[in-house]
């Protein structure tokens, strides 16, 4: 199959004709990273103004007249003359095990991770050339590829397991990008106005044009060590249309199928609500990006253990929004040494478990053409089909009959099994009823022998 009109030209037109490949449409769940610089002080508002943590740098130099609380925080915390790039020399990762790490993502059932590469710090996790950047975890401290350790640990799930990069388009500091500066986007102020220090930019290089000289060299790059989605962030000035195009045509030639975000300042291949998802159905591809944490992707120390998603919460997230087309990105934020924290690994393992069990229902299945919610009153049904099979999904516990009122595939004759859980195989009753509706008998056992949700 072809994923658009091969050769791409460096068009917005051809570069729109490129579509998501089978692959990511049947990978239906993904772990994303945010972990740099940022997870250093790893704190973020949860109180009055709830805030990102990986945003502390942008929120602290806002100043003390905001509910963000950041620069508050930073100067109690840190006192008054430490800086936001002071904390790259506690950024150690000095426990980080990249084998660890797919490890997880492999027994959480993802089959892609998308590791923030750079973000709007400008910190990059990989390699670069001196003359693009020497802001990166290989020319200061860690002084390590991460995001190649993390690559080569990923090399061991191939094919299963995608590896992938978010990528900010604009740095909020580099003073080569401050000719760029949109929106509340300072674009390279050099002081912050509130202590009248200049910001240092460690790593900055001289550079002609930000856009050439910095972003196209860091995509490229990115491309160059195989990243599969290029997830980028912002948009704003940009060469997708050059890079994009020839990324494409280099995967189509050697058989490979990527996939490029709307965010890279074109349309893309797929939408991304943000800590958000559809009600509804949308026929474009779409991926749902949520944290574990209830708000923020990087890591927030203020955030109570007890608010992180749970095993529950994953499962059913993940088979509504299968349901409706969508694929889910789901976020942790690992502290500065590398560690996952405790509660994300237990409940992304705990939700593993039930998600191969009932893999059959997730992955490699398409969406039915109802979107569930208007199926009636007491119910919450989800539906999604393959050739072979149509999937139920209730993720409310069934009483002895799930009456089921959508148009669904079944005839007189049609065998309903359970899947997945302790009555997995076992065959349910089922007919139709007067007015049409489908009718599935469910013994005690049937119903007790699950939890999260129940698939037939
Ligand atoms: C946003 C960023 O500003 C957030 O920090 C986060 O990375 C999210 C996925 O995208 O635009």
């Amino acid at each position: 199959a072809t994923y658009g009109v091969v050769p791409y030209q460096a068009t917005y037109e051809s570069v729109y004709s490129h579509e998501t490949p089978n692959w990511y449409n049947d990978a239906k769940y993904g772990i994303f990273i945010h972990w740099g610089v940022y997870s250093v002080p790893g704190w973020g508002n949860v109180e009055k103004n709830e805030t990102y943590a990986e945003w502390y740098w942008y929120d602290m130099n806002l100043g003390p007249d905001t509910p963000e609380e950041t620069y508050q925080y930073n100067l109690a915390t840190y006192g008054p003359n430490h800086v936001y790039d002071d904390f790259i020399q506690n950024f150690s990762a000095s426990v980080f095990d990249p084998k660890e790490w797919v490890d997880l993502f492999a027994d959480a059932g993802a089959n892609y991770f998308v590791q923030v590469s750079k973000h709007h710090d400008g910190y990059a996790l990989f390699d670069l050339p001196a003359n693009v950047s020497q802001r990166t975890s290989v020319a200061q401290y860690p002084h390590r590829n991460l995001l190649q350790e993390l690559f080569d640990a990923a090399a061991q799930y191939q094919p299963q397991l995608h590896r992938a990069t978010y990528f900010s388009l604009p740095e909020w500091f580099n003073p080569a990008y401050k000719e760029y500066g949109f929106g509340s986007w300072p674009g390279g102020n050099a002081t912050n106005p509130y202590t009248n220090k200049t910001l240092p930019y460690t790593g900055f290089v001289e550079v002609n044009d930000y856009v050439p000289d910095v972003i196209l060299p860091e995509m490229n790059a990115l491309a160059d060590m195989g990243t599969e989605i290029m997830w980028c962030d912002i948009g704003g000035p940009n060469l997708t249309a050059e890079f994009a195009s020839a990324w494409f045509n280099k995967a189509a030639e050697s058989g490979r199928q990527v996939v490029m975000d709307n965010r890279c300042g074109l349309p893309g291949d797929f939408d991304t609500p943000e800590y958000a998802r559809y009600d509804a159905i949308q026929v474009r591809k779409w991926e749902s990006n949520l944290g574990m944490d209830p708000f923020s992707y990087g890591y927030n120390r203020a955030t109570p253990t007890a608010s992180y998603m749970n095993a529950s919460a994953i499962v059913t997230s993940l088979l509504d929004i299968v349901s409706k087309n969508g694929n889910f990105l789901l976020d942790i934020g690992p502290t500065a040494n590398g560690t996952i924290i405790p509660i994300e690994a237990a409940n992304l393992r705990e939700a593993g478990v039930w998600i191969k069990d009932h893999g059959e229902a997730i992955f490699n299945t398409s969406y039915w053409f109802i979107t569930p919610e208007e199926n009636g009153e007491g119910k919450d049904l989800r539906f999604t089909q393959t050739a072979e099979a149509f999937y139920i999904c209730s993720l409310v516990e069934p009483g002895s009959s799930l009456v089921n009122d959508s148009p669904v595939p079944w005839v007189e004759g049609d065998e309903v099994v359970v899947v997945g859980g302790n009555s997995s195989g076992v065959v349910v009753p089922s007919s139709k009823a007067a007015n049409g509706s489908l009718v599935l008998d469910l013994s005690e056992s049937v119903r007790g022998g699950e939890t999260y949700a129940w698939v037939f």
